[in-house]
């Protein structure tokens, strides 16, 4: 069965977007997801997204499958790139105003489009206790707000946060200077962390000014990522180093993050851009 795609990238964090809107479940699997996701010998993708139908009251529910087949909860870039593939296959005017109310394994989530062609998504309210992360590196009744972890030889003060994935955040003087190649995937699979986790290096340029580089859970470094901007900004103002609303560059770009002081919730504004479409 030929399988019609379209790409999408926010920030160059990349995604295959499939219309699943008259099925229930993924139409194609995680092996196929994994083929689909390799860069030489497929379509080429950080992921791959589901746009699925609505349950409990919601208009969509979005699923997604990491490069490496494993399933996360939510992905924010993501979650921007199905609004526009969305508003696309409603034939929807772009700059309409035009909000999603979307189901995912973190619970709803709702996208917008602006007027101005960018994509602002209410996340939802983050969570800190290590329970919810998870993390066993403290009690899971306690927050992890600058604890220190040992990992590749060296103490890392790090601050955890879940978007509904979980995120490890430390904060350094040069994120340039981090072997993101290497430490990455020792910090994802670190024993204290049972469903691994996504890890963000953030350099504190000004209060409101972040510079941040991410290596991924089941991707490995990308030039951006939705969430880990949302939990950097949360673990940023956790520890002091910023104000509740500030710039997040990635390397594919900024990204604009509030964590708003009356709800909780997090407002990230950013892009979807279309590529291309096919069929496979
Ligand atoms: O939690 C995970 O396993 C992530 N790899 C999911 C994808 C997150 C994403 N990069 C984002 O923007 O939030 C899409």
């Amino acid at each position: 069965m030929a399988i019609e795609f379209t790409k999408y990238h926010g920030l160059g964090n990349d995604f295959i977007l499939i219309d699943n809107r008259s099925n229930a479940e993924p139409v194609i699997t995680p092996e196929q997801a994994i083929k689909f996701c390799d860069r030489h010998f497929g379509i080429g993708a950080d992921g791959v997204i589901f746009a699925l139908p609505g349950i409990q009251d919601t208009d969509y529910t979005m699923r997604i499958f990491n490069s490496d087949g494993s399933e996360p909860e939510m992905c924010g870039n993501g979650i921007r790139c199905l609004a526009g593939f969305l508003a696309d296959l409603e034939g929807k005017e772009a700059g309409s105003n035009q909000k999603y109310k979307i189901h995912t394994l973190a619970g709803l989530i709702t996208p917008q489009l602006m007027p101005d062609g960018q994509v602002k998504v209410d996340m939802g309210i983050p969570k800190l206790l290590a329970g919810e992360i998870p993390t066993t590196l403290v009690n899971s009744d306690e927050k992890v707000i600058n604890q220190p972890l040992e990992v590749a030889g060296k103490t890392w003060d790090i601050t955890c946060v879940s978007m509904g994935n979980p995120h490890c955040i430390t904060f350094v003087e040069d994120v340039a200077a981090i072997p993101l190649e290497t430490i990455g995937s020792q910090f994802e699979h670190h024993s204290v962390f049972p469903q691994r986790t996504n890890t963000e290096f953030i350099q504190v340029m000004r209060r409101d000014y972040l510079k941040m580089r991410v290596w991924e859970r089941g991707a490995g470094i990308t030039l951006a990522c939705g969430t880990g901007a949302c939990a950097s900004l949360v673990a940023g103002v956790l520890t002091g180093n910023c104000d509740r609303l500030a710039t997040v560059e990635l390397p594919g770009g900024p990204l604009q993050i509030e964590w708003s002081e009356s709800e909780g919730r997090i407002y990230m504004t950013g892009p979807a851009e279309k590529v291309f479409s096919g069929k496979l």
